[in-house]
């Protein structure tokens, strides 16, 4: 079994200092819980940190440089939007973090995830649970190659990239998780690639596992938030999203529910979570 190291801590001066955005993205994904070898596709479950900086507009473009917090970040080109002076918190966007996928593989939640982001200017309270807050609320357009996203406001979100860096040709078609739409209990889906869709706590309000189906020539699955100023327009507004989600994903592998005494644990570790960043 391989096992990859343990993130240490958030610190965003740490993380400035790895330059490669795929090396970061390495290291925030947590212990590696098991590889099974399946007779046709590998089966996986990793534990990923998506932090409130982590754009899902920005996934795997490499080639963006993102300003340090107390500079302004504006066009022409890629930028995201930010506020016009400094935030309390002034963190500086991120690029989302991957797991490794295939083609056909299929994707679900080990558990459901976890967690909580303060989209506004403040830290804590009020916190958005990674299925977002409400139904509706959040249309956002596209930024580049990726598609624009519509749905509850602030969720957690995927997309599949392939190994390209999707900084060129037209944005697909924006899917629509609004009740209207596809809404958020969808029992399976199938994006095609570069197509921001929602992820939430992974599963139904009836407490289905959903599954997400990687599109061919998939080899990312990226996983990071929608945000702009009022949840709506270019993409943007994360410079004050301090706090994260936590979730297992599962590849080509049933889900496991949790037992009380594990989901106890879970707990701790996320109250520790809490404490360690309000210190930070
Ligand atoms: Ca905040
Ligand atoms: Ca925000």
């Amino acid at each position: 079994m391989n096992t990859m190291k343990t993130p240490t801590s958030p610190d965003q001066g740490q993380r400035r200092a790895i330059s490669q955005s795929v090396l970061r993205s390495l290291s925030r994904l947590g212990v590696l819980v098991g590889i099974l070898v399946a007779p046709i596709a590998q089966a996986a479950v990793f534990d990923v940190v998506v932090y409130g900086s982590d754009a899902i507009f920005l996934a795997g473009r490499t080639d963006v440089a993102i300003p340090t917090a107390d500079q302004p970040w504006t066009g022409p080109g890629t930028h995201l939007i930010r506020h016009g002076g400094a935030t309390p918190e002034e963190i500086r966007e991120t690029v989302p973090p991957f797991v490794s996928v295939t083609g056909g593989d299929v994707v679900k939640v080990a558990d459901p995830a976890v967690g909580g982001v303060s989209f506004f200017n403040g830290y804590g309270a009020p916190l958005f649970g990674p299925g977002g807050n409400g139904l509706s609320g959040s249309s956002l357009t596209s930024l580049d190659g990726i598609s624009g996203y519509l749905g509850p406001q602030g969720p957690l979100a995927g997309v599949f990239l392939d190994d390209s860096i999707p900084s060129s040709g037209p944005a697909p078609a924006t899917l629509d998780f609004t009740l209207g739409g596809l809404g958020i209990d969808f029992l399976s889906l199938a994006p095609a690639l570069r197509q921001v869709f929602y992820i939430g706590d992974g599963v139904t309000s009836g407490n289905v596992f959903q599954q997400f189906v990687a599109p061919a020539g998939a080899t990312r699955l990226f996983l990071g938030i929608p945000d702009g100023f009022g949840f709506g327009g270019a993409p943007g507004a994360y410079d004050d999203n301090d706090g994260s989600y936590r979730v297992r994903i599962g590849i080509n592998q049933d889900p496991t529910i949790p037992e009380p005494a594990s989901m106890g644990v879970l707990a701790l570790g996320l109250l520790g979570w809490t404490f360690f960043r309000r210190r930070a």
